[in-house]
């Protein structure tokens, strides 16, 4: 008797703990993660419902059964194969309806190109800090070359300064985006495989070496959340953590001016 008691007890406790929600995804901030969250309700409204049935007809089970004699193990179930085709069928269905209904989530997140008129941002990773690029006002990005990467002389991308398309390219730190608007930030990796995680756009992607993998999101929240790195990618992998700074689109206009002014780049359209 006091197995079920105790079998409810715990049911109850979970139940609790998924309904008041203490402990939960922080607010999400771009379509793909609203929807992610949609779906992730779902999942958990089915396996509740069949978690709560299965748990009380355990605890029935336990109390209808009890018995204060030994029983010998020989006298057990039999089985019943067609209960047994009838759950393991239903959960066959759960979990391949489940997959087949976020199938277009995904492919929207990692299979989809991102809008042609996106903002393009470049993203270098490397033990054990973030870089980003910005082609900056003519929207052409510098040459680099490997050989000139010097995180001493505060050339982590490796920018070759003969080249004119690179005099307006902007490297910081933190990843700043224009709320509402399209980005897609193009991942590399100097040295081995990181991975670009912000909880808040419910987004994951590795970060190969060798590799450029675009990922696009729009971000409409203004905020500032934490990209960190959730590769376990050496020593220092726990530092490895930048932010991401969505900005409303006169704010990020002006952020880029004002820096690219402090570098002494002169961003007026030249008018002739
Ligand atoms: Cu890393």
């Amino acid at each position: 008797m006091l197995v079920s008691v105790l079998v409810w007890l715990v049911t109850a406790v979970t139940l609790a703990l998924f309904i008041v929600r203490r402990w939960w995804l922080p607010e999400a901030i771009n379509a793909q993660a609203r929807a992610w969250d949609s779906h992730f309700s779902l999942t958990m409204w089915i396996t509740g419902a069949v978690f709560l049935a299965a748990q009380l007809a355990l605890g029935w089970v336990v109390l209808r059964y009890r018995s204060s004699e030994p029983v010998a193990a020989e006298s057990g179930s039999q089985g019943n194969n067609r209960l047994e085709l009838i759950w393991t069928g239903a959960a066959a269905l759960v979990f391949v309806g489940l997959s087949a209904l976020s199938t277009a989530i995904w492919a929207s997140v990692h299979l989809d190109k991102a809008s042609p008129n996106a903002l393009r941002i470049e993203a270098v990773a490397k033990q054990f800090a973030w870089n980003f690029r910005y082609a900056g006002p003519d929207g052409k990005f510098g040459r680099t070359k490997p050989e000139l990467i010097s995180d001493s002389s505060g050339n982590p991308f490796g920018l070759d300064d003969t080249d004119p398309a690179g005099r307006d390219d902007l490297a910081v730190a933190a990843l700043r985006v224009p709320a509402g608007q399209p980005v897609v930030v193009l991942l590399h990796s100097r040295d081995v495989i990181h991975n670009f995680f912000v909880r808040e756009l419910r987004m994951k992607q590795d970060l190969v070496p060798g590799m450029e993998i675009p990922l696009h999101f729009t971000a409409d929240k203004p905020g500032t959340y934490e990209v960190a790195c959730s590769e376990l990618c050496g020593l220092g992998h726990h530092q490895m953590r930048t932010q991401l700074v969505v900005l409303e689109p006169a704010a990020f206009a002006q952020w880029q001016r004002e820096t690219l002014e402090s570098l002494g780049v002169v961003t007026q359209p030249e008018t002739r």
